[in-house]
């Protein structure tokens, strides 16, 4: 079973992903030809040559990019930690590389340090830093391998030696506290290989987390695949990274914005079967975040922010109602949560192995009326009355006390 050891990870929940590179100029469009895949794989998806790609870096000005303000976006939609990719699979370094000129600082115009800035803004804003960094793939080097492509030829571990180890070093050294590494896709990466990059993290920041595709399962939680959830229940520490759209890095032609409501119902999913939730923005050429993303992630965000006592810092349910489609459920010791997705008139919890205390809504902390009551088989029931104000309404969270530590619903009717 995984276990990161790190209690901010398995309080964190909600986390946000930020996928930005070179590709973000492209947007999904190459020389007229538009990609219908995930738009960060443009120069492996269309073949474009090294040669040409690095070319995008001359115009890579993104003079719109505000870190701050990103920061305080993340911290307003509840998440507590962000996860940046300092190197993606395009093998351009989005911080000031000194082992590889192909960084940010010394080929763009635009010279600025963007790790840097978000450095300085998760700390002024006490948010999490982790970094993405593609550690098998760079479709840049010689040596690094590029997925669906001949590697044969290629001296991996001159690559790892040349480019990997040395940036590793760097963005764990100059960066401040980096609370995870995201590694990505290992393909061929040797036990030996993964245990050397791990040994170099930990050797270097020993509360840095692992995630889980440094290779060889030797990640220290499980990342579930991109956009999954698992149907079995995993008592390790896991996370679940998934994008608001069909691409991580932008796309202009990709507005198919998931709906805040189905967002919130598999935050609530994830929460309760003890994950955490990795959305993604993919800002564009001028570092500007798309209005699309921003408009769910506000929506989603004010929940989270309004019942954050019901998610930040909860623990894994172990009633078996996962697949109920009016509610979602969280719980703390003495709390059970009942997240409400659908309207509904009354809460109606069966088998209750409980003494109950009261139960209030969250978000404001009123009271609601609150019975337990014997049925005729002589089980117990709860029934919260609900509010007729409240009836006709979805997405908000009521709060159930319990004089026994960890809350046992045995069924839930409904
Ligand atoms: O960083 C994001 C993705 O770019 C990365 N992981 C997330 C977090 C990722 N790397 N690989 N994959 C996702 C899966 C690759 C799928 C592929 Fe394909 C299918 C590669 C080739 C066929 C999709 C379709 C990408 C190119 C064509």
């Amino acid at each position: 079973m995984k276990d990161t050891k790190q209690q901010w990870f398995k309080d964190a929940k909600f986390g946000l992903f930020i996928h930005w590179g070179l590709y973000s100029i492209l947007a999904g469009e190459y020389k007229g030809k538009k990609t219908d895949r995930i738009a960060e794989w443009i120069m492996n998806h269309l073949d474009i040559p090294a040669e040409e790609y690095e070319k995008l870096a001359a115009q890579f000005n993104p003079i719109e990019f505000d870190a701050e303000k990103i920061v305080k976006k993340a911290k307003e939609w509840g998440m507590h930690y962000i996860v940046f990719t300092s190197k993606h699979h395009e093998g351009f370094a989005m911080y000031h590389s000194k082992c590889s000129k192909y960084n940010v600082v010394d080929a763009t115009p635009f010279r600025r340090d963007i790790l840097k800035e978000l450095q300085l803004a998760c700390e002024k804003y006490e948010m999490k830093l982790g970094l993405y960094y593609s550690q098998a793939q760079d479709w840049h080097d010689p040596d690094g391998f590029m997925y669906g492509k001949d590697n044969s030829h290629k001296d991996y571990q001159a690559y790892l030696d040349r480019k990997v180890m040395p940036q590793l070093r760097e963005i764990l050294t100059d960066y401040g506290e980096i609370a995870l590494i995201w590694f990505d896709t290992p393909m061929d990466t040797t036990m030996e290989q993964s245990q050397a990059m791990i040994d170099l993290v930990k050797s270097i920041q020993p509360n840095c987390i692992i995630s889980g595709r440094i290779g060889n399962q030797m990640g220290e939680y499980m990342t579930t695949g991109d956009n999954f959830i698992p149907r079995l229940p995993y008592e390790g520490d896991w996370e679940l990274p998934a994008t608001l759209n069909d691409t991580w890095g932008f796309n202009k032609h990709d507005h198919n914005w998931k709906n805040p409501d189905d967002i919130i119902r598999l935050l609530l999913k994830i929460n309760s079967r003890g994950g955490n939730y990795l959305l993604n923005i993919g800002p564009d050429s001028l570092g500007r975040v798309p209005e699309g993303s921003i408009k769910v992630l506000d929506t989603v965000g004010k929940y989270v922010q309004e019942n954050a006592e019901a998610i930040f810092g909860t623990k894994r349910v172990e009633i078996y109602a996962y697949e109920l489609e009016w509610a979602q459920f969280t719980r703390k010791d003495y709390k059970l949560f009942v997240h409400m997705l659908e309207p509904k008139v009354r809460i109606e919890l069966l088998n209750v192995g409980n003494h109950v205390k009261r139960a209030y809504l969250v978000k404001d902390g009123a009271e609601l009326p609150c019975k337990v009551m014997t049925v005729c088989e002589g089980d117990s029931m709860i029934e919260v009355e609900l509010p007729e104000y409240l009836q006709n309404q979805k997405n908000y969270c009521v709060c159930i006390e319990t004089e026994e530590k960890d809350p046992i619903f045995e069924s839930i009717k409904g």
